[in-house]
Order: structure tokens, then sequence, then C-alpha cells
């Protein structure tokens, strides 16, 4: 197997308008990031993925751009990127961009002129119909196709009304979107994360969709288009491979099955992608605010196909939260009276695994999901389209819905980060955006740089180590015990070591007999170091075990 950069590299996802507020309006901005560079040199992350900061009426949180050449007025001004960018690289720290091209907003320039008249040379950026051809759903709810009254035809959005999907069988479309990414590249940026790409392939036989069941119309339907790995050996060839870069895909619909026909090193397409077959786990039938119950087993499985698929002959990340999912701890750890050992246990799976992680900025403080009081708190146009179709059926309890979007809703993930215990955790001197999680005045940046048994600095350990012991990066993946509904364990090797690692996923002690070898060494752990090998696991306990070849 090839080692690169980027699959050393632990990336470390800033949500811009959440991250740092530098002029009191309440929005994170690149000066913002700028001021807390050095923060994040010292957490001793390699890559920064920044979700988008292009120029965008903010439908979607910059998910839906009007200019891909152009930064969010609200977040600072091209110059401010460049300094972003240089400064950075001073620190060592690499530079991603969130590129959406699946779609763009209604506003770019490109849609108003689509839109305007049939025969207008870019109609066919984008997907018009003069009547919807079948009954697709957004994945924010409603109809994928808008009537639009201009030429009285239907256009596409898998995502919201003003998130035209753009046509990627025209071959100048395709010419466009190479040309602004080598922009960005020539620029110094060091890759990009591509927005739901597996998306960017239509079935044009527009066959229907199941009625009941959004997620398998998203892998069976909506994803892995015909066309889809066609443009992604262009896209390498016209882009990728004409410089040092990492080109991560949003892996939505990709599975076991065909990942690597996505990150095979022989397919020349991405480097590498990330997938949600955990992250779905606690859908129900009605999606995310239908949460249910998840098993250990059964995430514990994911990570086994996983990496089976992929093997020696491509690369994927592992992501355990972003800002389209809850916080981890809240969701596979315990955000209660074990809140700081959870987290530190997640961190030790993220930083363990084989793949490259992602780690979500707040993530490494061990933030957890908010509490949403009241529907006029929650800002993510997913909730908001969701409460409206829940109404729409009838189902008017509001309660039910704010405490399913505790649960489940992206908003959880998009509260400001926490930096003090100041008002409004130090993240502005305005009135934020979305607002804050109560619980700043005990977890927060500040507070956790002070103290050396923090979750901030078991992160920074962890990622000491996992340079320090490259078979933690390269090294194969073994499961263990795998029916266990308690216990995540497995074991890392190579030629040039072999480790053992050990999560007790519960409250109650687990017994590790049978499972320790008595020659071993104590790398790190989430509780002091046991005084034998035989010590049973306390509760949501974290050990990485040394162990001889
Ligand atoms: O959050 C989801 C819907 O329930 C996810 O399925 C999400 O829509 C999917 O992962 C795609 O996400 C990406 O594209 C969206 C954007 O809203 C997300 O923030 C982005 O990560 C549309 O651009
Ligand atoms: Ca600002």
């Amino acid at each position: 197997m090839t080692r690169t950069w980027w699959k050393e590299a632990v990336i470390y996802q800033i949500y811009p308008r959440s991250f740092m507020d530098s002029n009191g309006d309440g929005i994170g901005d690149l000066p913002g990031i700028i001021s807390r560079l050095d923060y994040l040199a010292h957490l001793g992350v390699d890559v920064l993925w920044l979700s988008p900061i292009f120029q965008s009426p903010n439908d979607d949180n910059g998910y839906d751009i009007s200019d891909y050449e152009a930064i969010m007025a609200e977040f600072g001004t091209m110059a401010d990127f460049e300094r972003l960018l240089a400064e950075a690289h001073k620190r060592g720290l690499k530079v991603l961009l969130d590129i959406v091209v699946n779609h763009s907003s209604d506003e770019h320039p490109w849609f108003r002129q689509s839109r305007s008249s049939k025969d207008n040379p870019l109609r066919d950026f984008y997907f018009w119909q003069p009547a919807p051809p079948n009954n697709w759903k957004s994945f924010f709810g409603g109809s994928a196709w808008q009537h639009d009254p201009a030429t009285g035809a239907y256009y596409l959005h898998l995502f919201s009304r003003k998130q035209p999907d753009l046509n990627w069988e025209n071959p100048r479309l395709r010419r466009e979107i190479y040309r602004m990414m080598r922009f960005w590249l020539d620029k110094g940026v060091d890759g990009f994360r591509l927005d739901v790409i597996p998306l960017i392939s239509k079935r044009t036989d527009w066959p229907d969709a199941y009625e009941d069941d959004f997620l398998r119309t998203v892998y069976e339907i909506y994803a892995n288009g015909p066309r889809v790995h066609e443009y992604l050996q262009e896209m390498h060839r016209e882009v990728f491979a004409r410089y040092d870069m990492m080109a991560l895909g949003e892996g939505i619909g990709v599975t076991p099955a065909n990942c690597l026909d996505y990150v095979g090193e022989d397919r020349r397409e991405l480097h590498v992608l990330y997938h949600f077959d955990h992250m779905f786990l606690n859908f129900g039938a009605g999606g995310r605010f239908d949460p249910v119950p998840w098993k250990l087993t059964d995430f514990k499985a994911v990570f086994r196909r996983w990496d089976e698929a992929i093997g020696e002959e491509g690369w994927i990340n592992i992501v355990l939260d972003n800002h389209d999912f809850p916080r981890m701890v809240s969701r596979f750890g315990n955000d209660g009276p074990w809140r700081e050992a959870s987290a530190k246990l997640l961190a030790t799976l993220l930083l363990t695994m084989r793949g490259t992680p992602c780690i979500y900025q707040g993530s490494e403080l061990g933030m957890t999901n908010a509490r949403w009081h009241r529907l006029d708190e929650l800002r993510d146009i997913e909730a908001r389209n969701a409460w409206a179709e829940w109404q729409a059926n009838g189902r008017n309890d509001v309660q039910a819905f704010l405490e399913a979007a505790s649960v489940n809703g992206r908003d959880n993930a998009r509260t400001p980060m926490q930096w003090t215990d100041a008002p409004h955790a130090g993240f502005t001197t305005g009135m934020p955006w979305i607002k804050v999680n109560e619980n700043y005045p005990e977890v927060n940046a500040r507070k956790a740089m002070a103290d050396a048994d923090s979750v901030f600095h078991y992160y920074r350990h962890l990622m000491a180590l996992r340079k320090a012991h490259p078979t933690l990066i390269y090294g194969s993946y073994r499961p263990l015990r795998e029916d266990d509904e308690q216990l995540f364990a497995y074991e890392r090797r190579d030629a040039d070591g072999r480790y053992l690692v050990l999560l007790n996923f519960g409250e109650a002690e687990y017994p590790v007999e049978g499972l320790v070898p008595a020659e071993h060494r104590w790398l790190i752990g989430n509780y002091a170091m046991p005084t034998t090998a035989d010590e049973p696991l306390r509760p949501w306990e974290a050990r990485v075990l040394e162990l001889d070849a």
C-alpha cells in the first residue's frame, strides 16, 4: 500500500459560521479562524477542512453557492482567505475547501440565465422537465421538482428549492467546474471535500423512487448514477492529477460493495471518502426526526464491513460526527456523568481505526448536543421543513418534535464553539446567529487547556501517539468479540508492531480475562494505568496496549 500524507493526516472540520466571530456580528468568519490557528496547531491536527466559505444566500448555510470564486461577504474577503491560507501553511496546517458541485444556489448567475428562457444557452446547465417525470422527494422534504413560472417548466432539486441540481451531462458545465477547481488549487489550497459527490450523475430515465424508504432511494436511485465514474475520472485527469492534493468525497449512497470503484488506487477517481452506515443507524423509518435505538454490534459490524471492503486497495475516512449529525458524545457515548470518559473513549476509536480521521470542531472539548426548547431556536432548513411536513401530516406535537430534534437534529452540532466561560462562550461579543449550548461554563477550551486531564489534552496525546506508531495508521484491523454488546475491541498489526484497543461502551465494569496477554505495555487510556493486567475495564474505559509481535 502506498504511504501518503493524506493517509497519515488528521483532519479537523471547521464550520466557519460557528467557529469564531471577529467583528461582533454574531457570525463566525475568516479572521476569527485566523485568530485560532495557534489553538489548532497546538491541538496537533494536520489539515483543516472548511465548510463552504463561498458567496451564498445561506439557504443551507453555504451549501448553496452563488459564486464559486468569491468569499461569502459575512465571512470576509479574498484577502482574508489568502491570509488564512498563508498563516495556516506557516504553521504546517493544510487547508481543504468544501466544494458543492451537485447543485448551485438558485441565485447563481448560471441558474438565473437557465431559468430565464427555454432557449437560453445555459438552459441545460440544470434539469428542466415540462412536468415532474417521477415521484422524487427532496432530502429536505417535499417534491424534488419545482415549478418555475418564468418558463412554466419544472427543475430538479434533490435538496432545497434554492439548490437546483447541476446537469453534469453538459460538457461545458464540467469544464467550468474543473477550471474553478484549478483556480483554488493554483491559489495554494491543498484539496477539496466534495459534497454529495456520488449524486452528480442522474438517472435520466427518471425511475420512480421507493415511496416509503428514502434511504433506499438514496442508495439505489439518487447515488451512483450511470456516468459518475466517467465524471470522476475526468475530474481526476483534469484537476486532481495535476496537484499534490487530497480529494475527499462525501460518500453518501456508497456501500462496501462499490466503495473501491470510487477510492480504489488504480481507479484514479477520489483519494478517500467517508460513509454513512453507522451515522444512519439510529434513523427510523421517518428519518432523523424519528430516532430509534442502535446496537453496538451493528455499529461494530459497519467498521468491519468497510475495512474488509477497502482492504489494501483504497482508503476511507473515519467520521463519528460532523455538521450534519448529532454530537458524537451525545449519540454514541454518555453526555451525562460519563461525558469526559466517553468523549475520550470515542476519541480513541476515531484515532486508532484504519482510515483518515476527521475531528469535528468542539469534539476535542467533548461538546454535547444542545437541548431545543422552542421551535424558533432551530435554524436548520432541514429541521424547519421537517416540522412543516409533520404539521402537513396532521402531527402537531411540538414537544415531540423538539425532543426528536434534540436527539438527532443537525443544529446540535452547529452551536457556537465554546472558547471560554465569558458570555456567549467567548464566540462573539454580539448576538450569536444560533444559541450557545448552556453547558459552556463547564465545557470550554480555556478550561480544557488548563486541565492536564481534559478531553483536549487526551486528543493531543493520541494524535502524537498515532504519529509515533505508524501501525496505528497503516496496520491491519482485526475485530475481537464481535457479538459483544458492551465491548468494542480490536487489534492493529503489521511488521512494525501490534496493538490492542479495548473500549468499554457502558457503565458496568467489563472483565478482560482472556483478552490481554501477560506481555504488554500500556500506551494510553482514559483512566490511570491499571495496576494489574487483569484489572476489569472501568465505566467507559478505553485502553490501548502494545503487544509483542
Ligand atoms: O443530513 C442529511 C439529511 O438528512 C444528510 O443525509 C445530508 O443531507 C447528506 O449527508 C448531504 O450533506 C451535504 O449536502 C447537503 C448539505 O445540507 C449538508 O450540510 C452537506 O454536508 C446539501 O448540500
Ligand atoms: Ca463575524
